[in-house]
This record gives structure tokens, C-alpha cells and sequence, in this order.
């Protein structure tokens, strides 16, 4: 019985610029920090904040006047940015760079006055951000989650057009997506390929990897974590047994009984703590040791956090 590990897995470069960002402030400004939303979406990361003081909020209402304030990776909207101005917080912002290139490119396409269609999930938070940066009273942005949702658009088909998409989501399905809509609107411009980032990217591609050589995969990441989700979805579309778990504390021995070659992945928001007490886990109950991990080149992108914050 043994135990294989996907490369990449795990904390993306932007989870761990937000992660540090809100570690940095906790010791440089020895007061409250609020966070807009989970910084990131995973329940152990989330636990250990509050634990230190920190406190989640969903609304800029619910955080005293100045007081301070971090973004959470996913990003928010101007509306928000706005809000949180006008009561005088101070903002740290833990926006993903590669979420705010997307912000910006949705605001250039509405201040240029061009209709806009943005894939994505319906009531995510780096959904509404990113919409929430198209502000024009005489175009639109839509929202599409499917192909489906191409028929339902209200758009001539000769319009200008742009499109952009959430970084989280399937490569495979919003392949779909954009060829649909490059047949139903033969103008549409949008990026080279996809907004999906680079780090959702490989890990979707280490899985497709660890389907071929594993009957049993554990994604390690939460319930509300896109990317996440994402994965374990891949993992059940190949047709390999599939479990998502926030922790070791999920599996269930039953699941194990047939399995020869288990293997683990986590999305871009769940901490390598929770990687290492699944293999601890498996190991106990007879799995073998060491655990093999699939090669492939090493994630080298870092983000920098911004200079206020950098805690020497
Ligand atoms: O739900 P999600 O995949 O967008 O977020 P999560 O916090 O799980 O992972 C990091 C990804 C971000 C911040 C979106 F870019
Ligand atoms: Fe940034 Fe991609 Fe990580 Fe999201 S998943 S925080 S876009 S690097």
C-alpha cells in the first residue's frame, strides 16, 4: 500500500503573501486587525488567526472607524474599497496580484464602454470583486457559470465584446466555455488562453498526473475553496475514487479497503500541517513509508508583500 504525493500542491504564491501580510501586521501594529472575508479559504488557517485576535468580518460595516483592515487573496470590489475609505480604515491589501490583474483589465473594459462577460461562479467572493470593478451605466458585464448560460445572454452578436474569467476554475470546462462563446460571438476578445492562474493550472495537472498511478486520491482543502473543489471534481472525472477533507480527522478506513496506491493532493489554500498529518494517518494504519511524490518542476513564483508590512 503506498502513498503518492501531486507536485505541486498546496499554498500558491498568493496564499502565502496574504498569510504573511496579516502574520507581519499582527506584530508591527500590536492592535485588532479585521480581515474582509476569510483570507483564505481554509478552516485551519482561518482557526489560527482567530486564535492570535483576529477577527472576520463580511461586511466594512461591521469594523469599527479606524481601525485596520486587510483584503482578504480573493479581492473586493471598488464599492468596497470605498466603504472602507470613507470610514477611515486603514487598508492592507492581501488582493492575489494575479486576481487585481484581472480587476484591472474588467475596469478598463468598462471604462472603454465595452460589453463585458465574465465566467465564474455565481456568489464567490473574487467573483464579486472582480465584477464589482465594471462600473458604467450604459453597458454591462453578465456572469456566466456554463454553456448553457450562453443562450440566456441578452447581446448582439455583432457587439464589441470582451470576456474574462475567475483564476480558480476548471481548464477543461472553461475551454468549453470560450470556444462556445467565440462561436456564438465571432468578435469577443479576452485573454491569450484563460485568467486561470498558474498555480491552479498545475495543480490541476498533477492530479490528471496522480489519477494515472493511484485508485484512491485525497484532496486536502475546504468545502468553500474553489480551486479546491475543482480538484476533487478532475479527480472524480477521471474516475479514480475521490474524497475531499478538511483534515485527516475525515477519512473514513472504509474508503481505504481496496486501495493499493493512494494519492494525495491540497489545494492552493490548505497548509502542508494538514498534508503531513494525513501521511502521519496512512502510515499508522499500514500504508508505506516514505511517501513517493510525483516529479515535476518546483513552483518558483513569490509575490512580495508590500514594504509597511515587512517585519525585519
Ligand atoms: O475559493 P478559492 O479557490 O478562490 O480560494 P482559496 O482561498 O481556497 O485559494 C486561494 C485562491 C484565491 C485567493 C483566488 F485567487
Ligand atoms: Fe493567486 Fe492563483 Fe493563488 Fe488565487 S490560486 S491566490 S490567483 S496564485
Amino acid at each position: 500500500m503506498n502513498i503518492i504525493l501531486a507536485n505541486p500542491r498546496g499554498f500558491c504564491a498568493g496564499v502565502k503573501r496574504a498569510i504573511l501580510m496579516v502574520e507581519n501586521a499582527l506584530k508591527i501594529y500590536k492592535k485588532t486587525i479585521y480581515v474582509k472575508h476569510e483570507l483564505v479559504h481554509n478552516q485551519y488557517v482561518i482557526e489560527t488567526f482567530r486564535k492570535k485576535g483576529v477577527i472576520f468580518v463580511e461586511e466594512i460595516k461591521d469594523i469599527p472607524n479606524n481601525s485596520i483592515v486587510v483584503f482578504s487573496a480573493h479581492g473586493v470590489s471598488k464599492a468596497t474599497k470605498k466603504k472602507a475609505i470613507k470610514k477611515n480604515l486603514t487598508i492592507l491589501n492581501a488582493t492575489c496580484p494575479l486576481v487585481e490583474k484581472v480587476h484591472l483589465e474588467v475596469e478598463k473594459s468598462s471604462k472603454n464602454n465595452i460589453e463585458t462577460i465574465f465566467i465564474g461562479h455565481k456568489g464567490h467572493p473574487e467573483v464579486i470583486g472582480t465584477i464589482g470593478h465594471y462600473e458604467n451605466k450604459k453597458r454591462k458585464i453578465h456572469l456566466i457559470e456554463s454553456v448553457q448560460d450562453i443562450n440566456k445572454l441578452n447581446i448582439k452578436s455583432n457587439q464589441k465584446l470582451n470576456f474574462f474569467t475567475q483564476t480558480t476554475l476548471s481548464i477543461k470546462n472553461t475551454q468549453f466555455i470560450i470556444l462556445a462563446l467565440k462561436n456564438k460571438f465571432p468578435n469577443i476578445s479576452g485573454p491569450k488562453k484563460e485568467d486561470i492562474c498558474y498555480a491552479t493550472t498545475n495543480r490541476q495537472n498533477a492530479l490528471l498526473k496522480l489519477s494515472k498511478i493511484t485508485d484512491t486520491i485525497l484532496v486536502i482543502g475546504s468545502k468553500n475553496s474553489s480551486n479546491s473543489n475543482r480538484l476533487t471534481e478532475l479527480g472524480k472525472e477521471t474516475g479514480i475514487f475521490t474524497k475531499q477533507i478538511e483534515s485527516f480527522l475525515d477519512i473514513k478506513e472504509e474508503w481505504l479497503k481496496k486501495t493499493k496506491n493512494i494519492g494525495i493532493t491540497a489545494g492552493a489554500s490548505a497548509p502542508d500541517i494538514l498534508v503531513q498529518e494525513v501521511i502521519k494517518y496512512l502510515k499508522k494504519i499500514g500504508f508505506n513509508n516514505p511517501p513517493q511524490e510525483i516529479l515535476n518542476d518546483k513552483e518558483k513564483k513569490i509575490f512580495k508583500i508590500p514594504k509597511n508590512l515587512i517585519y525585519t
